[in-house]
């Protein structure tokens, strides 16, 4: 395996072995407020689930970096996410608000999805084009293959970026999707978070080749590896990546070394197989507190300017938490719209009996029938 590009180390200092990429104050706050944002919704959703309000949720902690990082380096208003559940910190970065972001996390009327999907299974069309993230592993590679090739077919210059775990590779949907990419020359990203592990599994039983990104090599897809906690250095493998893309050059695969710092899901406790001195380790290493100290270094925050970050996304994901709480339960005929545009009669007949029968069972249903539960 190649040594892994980092800019800045886990101490906050530049390594120097390249420049820091160029970018304006405003952008590098972005960044650091997109991986605060972040962090302060996990802890918020730790906090709904445990306290019985939410039914699941999937931590970020320590992937932020690669998330965010990755977002940078896209032109939202033209290029495609096909995302892992662990991205979160993308729609931060693109200022999806926290209050959209928990509508589906409490599956209410004005989720996207219209409390249809899991909690954490987010899709937009509005800021960005982000596919519903889906459960079953490695199935977004392929469609951000074909979206990206359609791009390029229809002579437009988006690229299309899927991020996918380590333990995805073993999907499938990984294999298929870059061999197709690779002969096709499709302009696709496709960006490797190596959290070590995958739920219970570690990398060393995952694969036994030398990494992931080596992978890209069976396919003719070049490769590159990064340290997936510096949010500087992910971002510039992701730019050179994407303006490959563009410039039909095609897909790039990357792999960002990281570590999943929290269990894998609010229905996992870590501490039964990932072992504390590895967690210790990882925790010296993780990617927030590096970049906090680069940015006080550089004179881009200060230490209250950065405390002022935590403070008010604390508060941004505390409203929109309340604010999607105590929005209603999507109305029963929903079940029965979304498909067709215009409902075929059979399926108007059973949403006529579906809301019939509820009414008359006397349980909680408005005229359209909310959902019983
Ligand atoms: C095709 C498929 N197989 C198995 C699962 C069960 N499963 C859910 S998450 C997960 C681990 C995924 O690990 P990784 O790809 O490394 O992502 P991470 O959770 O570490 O971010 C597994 C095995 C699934 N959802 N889909
Ligand atoms: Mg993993």
């Amino acid at each position: 395996m190649s040594e892994p590009l980092q800019i800045i180390d886990a101490d906050g200092s530049l390594t120097g072995t390249v420049p820091p990429p160029e970018l304006d104050n405003s952008t590098l706050i972005q960044l650091y407020t997109a991986i605060v944002k972040t962090r302060a919704f996990d802890s918020r959703c730790m906090n709904l689930q445990r306290t019985g309000k939410i039914g699941f949720s999937v931590p970020n902690r320590g992937i932020e970096a690669t998330s965010v990082g990755a977002a940078a380096a896209l032109d939202a208003s033209k290029d495609w996410f096909a995302p892992h559940y662990r991205d979160f910190g993308m729609l931060f970065y693109n200022n999806v608000s926290a209050e959209s972001m928990f509508d589906n996390m409490f599956g209410n009327a004005d989720d996207s999805a219209v409390g249809r999907q899991m909690p954490v299974h987010f899709s937009f069309t509005e800021p960005l084009k982000w596919l519903s993230i889906s459960s079953p592993l490695g199935t977004q590679i392929p469609q951000a293959v074909g979206i990206s090739l359609a791009a390029k077919m229809r002579g437009e210059d988006a690229v299309a970026l899927t991020t996918f775990g380590d333990g995805s590779t073993s999907t499938l949907g990984f294999h298929s999707g870059m061999n197709f990419a690779g002969v096709m020359n499709a302009p696709t990203i496709f960006l490797c978070q190596n959290n070590q592990w995958a739920i219970s599994c570690p990398s060393s039983k995952q694969t036994v080749s030398d990494g992931y990104a080596i992978k890209g090599e069976a396919y003719g897809v070049p490769s590159v590896t990064v340290d997936g906690n510096d949010v500087l250095a992910v971002y510039m493998v992701m730019k050179d990546a994407v303006a490959k893309a563009r410039a039909g050059e095609g897909p790039t695969l990357i792999e960002a070394i990281t570590f999943r710092l929290g269990g894998h899901s609010t229905s996992d406790d870590p501490t039964k197989y990932v072992p504390a001195a590895e967690l210790e380790k990882a925790e010296a290493e993780e990617p927030l507190k590096r970049f906090r100290i680069y940015l006080i270094n550089e004179g881009v925050l200060t230490d209250e300017s950065a405390d002022q970050i935590r403070t008010d996304a604390d508060a941004e994901m505390l409203a929109g938490a309340r604010a999607a709480e105590t929005k209603g339960r999507p109305v029963l005929s929903t079940i029965f719209t979304d498909v067709w545009q215009e409902q075929p009669a059979h399926l108007k007949k059973q949403m006529e009996y579906c809301i019939q029968h509820y009414s008359e069972r006397d349980e909680a249903v408005d005229e359209n029938g909310e959902f019983p539960l």
